[in-house]
């Protein structure tokens, strides 16, 4: 049989080759029938017409026919990986969670990115928040953290949620812009829903558009809740913080990528874990009790607002690791179905109302993205542990129950499956009294505290790159009232800020907007380095960084050779990229490849730059345009450019300062000497750490 069926979540490794391939080689029928003749239809003579008795043929198109699924509404494009969970410690006091039982407790998971706004083939580079969503396939069950990489969201109530996702996606007229927020109904949406500001600042800054799947943080956003066994409550906030820390690209490498390779994060992340380069996250939990959620100046149930790491902070708790790539992008990838009522003993909902909406929101919305009821048997949805339940039958039913009792409580069935008692899920029986209500506490009424907290916690080149999102989204809106209101309501956030806005646009700043809650409290902290990107930089290293190094006929061999070897024991990815494909005829009879060419290799898929040396090959390098391309790209985005010996004209020509402007060598751009290589490679590896050179950023700002 061809369409054997492999097991979804073991943590660590590829599913083994069963004993005789042999087997698997014949095809056949999905009823098992061995087909004969895979080329031609079933003909009443070879120029005849095509017989309706061809079984084979309908049921290969008819099969085919029906191979897509609806997508989801939102999240729709998405990338996702198996790994596992491991707990650091036991947390009795907290909960009686699975995964947090004992120290070295490993629970397999499946992680998916997504963005928020696209179609299924979008882009992956679009301005967007990332969905991050991690399914524990625990001893007690599946529990689903259904995250963002931004920790608060732009509305309050789910009541707002098809409002919002109706406002951002394509307008429904003429159906464009495709994974944008850059229109007009969105800002509209945004301008007349100031809860949204604060997580808009989120959205415009850096976060918006990540280097990569690897190195953004995960947040559950809402407040949830632990309990231990003895039924003690603890409120919680979950954190994911990626080891290779936070980083992003800057706009005009975004919209060049999603043409360049529209699949930027989806191979980022694949090429990553093919390559043993398994990306890492560890889980924090920020706890903190109600009677300190009480005291605060913000509402805990309000998703808009976070709790500062500075006033609690985030603790570690175990770390998740992605180590193996799906064996089948629709099986898995496509077909998983998160929901954020997926929770598991020890782990409880707040009376978040936007919370409250999403436990409802999924489920629902996999019984017509996945055909029915039973998604849940889908092997990549199907919790680890035995089910044993009444519920039966409905579209697409997998499971084969046995005997004749299908209801509880029975006799018939020896009284089989039990109700689990106090071992099994108890809602945490917090005391309810209080009228029906359509409303909010006040505090929610507070839209710009965070918003402006936000703010002035970014450094000066996030703020710069946090006004030209604002600019860049509002410039495209063809509503000049739109405009106005938006950045009313950011004079709100910072004068500044409104400023710089109102100045791209063309406009004077408005007054500010009014504010729903005029006296909203002082908010505990001012300032908090933790919500710059900055404050996770990471550890340094350049590992699966791409470097592309430009060659021509006349190259020296030896440097770029060395070049070549240092990258790769520093595991980096260097890509000779030249005019054409294959070897290149060095001055020196180096063996080199190129593997790249000027045509396919957009200088923005790379993340740092080596020129080689040699006096043909500089020559002819200089008379190549797109090697200009390549210096200016990686120069104007703060990337590391590596120059080797003569290569130094190539920088001339291409009017690069190699000094910022108080008179300081820029140390991202490395000149080597032929005698020097080894070395200055070494400087260039250590300088490819930081990522980006802000210096020279903000310099050309
Ligand atoms: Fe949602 C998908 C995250 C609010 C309704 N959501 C979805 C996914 C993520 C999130 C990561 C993709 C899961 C995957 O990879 O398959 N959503 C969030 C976060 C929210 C949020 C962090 C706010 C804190 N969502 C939200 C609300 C509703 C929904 C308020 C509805 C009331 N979300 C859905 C959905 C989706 C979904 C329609 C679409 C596909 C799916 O669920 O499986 O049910």
């Amino acid at each position: 049989m061809t369409n054997t069926t492999k097991s979804s979540a073991s943590p660590s490794r590829k599913p083994e080759a069963t004993a005789d391939p042999a087997a698997h080689t014949v095809l056949v029928t999905n009823q098992g029938v061995p087909i004969g003749d895979n080329q031609n239809s079933l003909k009443a003579g070879l120029r005849g017409p095509v017989l309706l008795e061809d079984f084979i043929l309908r049921e290969k198109i008819t099969h085919f026919d029906h191979e897509r699924i609806p997508e989801r509404i939102v999240h729709a494009r998405g990338s996702a990986a198996h790994g596992y969970f491991e707990a650091y410690k036991a947390l009795p006091d907290l909960t009686r969670a699975a995964p947090f039982r004992e120290a070295g407790k490993i629970t397999p998971v499946f992680a998916r990115f997504s963005t928020v706004a696209g179609e299924r083939g979008s882009a992956d580079t679009a301005r967007d928040v990332r969905g991050f969503a991690v399914k524990f396939y625990t001893d007690e069950g599946n529990w689903d953290l259904v995250g963002n990489n931004i920790p608060v969201f732009f509305i309050q109530d789910a009541m707002k949620f098809p409002d919002l996702i109706h406002a951002v996606k394509p307008e429904p007229h003429h159906g464009m812009p495709q994974a944008a927020s850059a229109h007009d109904t969105f800002w509209d949406f945004a301008s007349l829903s100031p809860e949204t500001t604060h997580t808009l600042m989120w959205v415009m800054s850096d976060r918006g558009i990540p280097r990569s799947l690897r190195m953004m943080q995960g947040f559950g956003v809402h407040t949830f809740r632990l309990v231990n066994a003895l039924g003690k409550s603890h409120f919680v906030k979950f954190h994911w913080k990626p080891l290779l820390g936070t980083h992003a690209l800057v706009w005009d490498e975004a919209v060049v990528l999603a043409g360049a390779d529209s699949d930027f994060h989806r191979r980022d992340l694949w090429e990553a874990i093919e390559a043993g380069e398994f990306p890492e996250w560890e889980l924090g939990l920020q706890v903190f009790t109600e009677a300190q959620a009480e005291a605060f100046s913000f509402d805990v149930l309000d998703a808009t607002k976070l709790i500062p790491e500075e006033l609690v902070p985030v603790t570690p708790v175990g770390r998740m690791v992605l180590n193996r790539n799906p064996d089948n992008f629709f099986a898995e990838t496509e077909q998983v179905a998160f929901c954020a009522a997926h929770v598991i003993p020890g782990i409880d909902f707040s009376n978040d109302p936007l919370l409250a909406g999403r436990i409802h929101s999924y489920i629902d919305t996999q019984i017509s993205r996945l055909g029915g009821v039973n998604f849940h048997e889908l092997p990549i949805n199907a919790p680890k542990v035995p089910i044993h339940n009444n519920q039966r039958d409905g579209l697409h039913r997998m499971a084969v129950p046995t005997g004749r009792v299908a209801y509880e409580p029975n006799s018939l069935g020896g009284g089989c499956p039990f109700q689990a008692g106090a071992a099994g899920f108890a809602s945490f029986p917090q005391a309810v009294q209080d009228d029906k209500v359509r409303g909010k506490p006040e505090k929610f009424s507070d839209h710009y505290s965070q918003a402006t907290l936000f703010w002035d916690s970014q450094t000066p080149l996030e703020q710069a790159h946090i006004a030209a999102g604002f600019r860049f989204e509002l410039s495209k809106l063809t509503v000049p009232a739109i405009q106005e209101r938006m950045v009313a309501s950011l004079v709100n956030v910072s004068r500044d800020l409104a400023g710089t806005v109102a100045q791209g646009l063309g406009m004077k700043l408005p007054a500010a907007l009014a504010r729903a809650l005029p006296r909203a409290p002082k908010p505990e902290v001012a300032h908090s380095p933790a919500l710059s990107l900055t404050a996770l930089p990471g550890d340094g290293g350049i590992r699966t960084r791409k470097v592309a190094i430009l060659v021509a006929d006349g190259v020296l061999g030896t440097s770029v050779a060395t070049v070549v070897q240092a990258l790769k024991a520093a595991d980096a990815v260097p890509c000779i990229i030249a005019k054409r494909l294959g070897e290149v005829a060095t001055s020196d009879d180096t063996a080199l490849q190129a593997t790249g060419t000027y045509e396919n290799s957009s200088p923005a898929l790379f993340d740092a730059l080596v020129l080689a040396d040699g006096e043909t090959g500089v020559a002819a390098m200089s008379q190549t345009q797109a090697v200009q391309d390549f210096i200016h790209s990686h120069h104007n985005h703060g990337k590391t450019l590596l120059v080797l010996g003569l290569a130094e004209v190539l920088l001339e020509q291409a009017g690069i300062r190699m000094f910022l402007p108080g008179g300081a060598p820029d140390p991202g751009v490395i000149l080597s000497a032929p005698h020097s290589v080894a070395q200055e490679t070494a400087n260039f590896i250590h300088a490819m750490g930081k990522h980006r050179h802000t210096e020279r950023l903000l310099a050309l700002l």
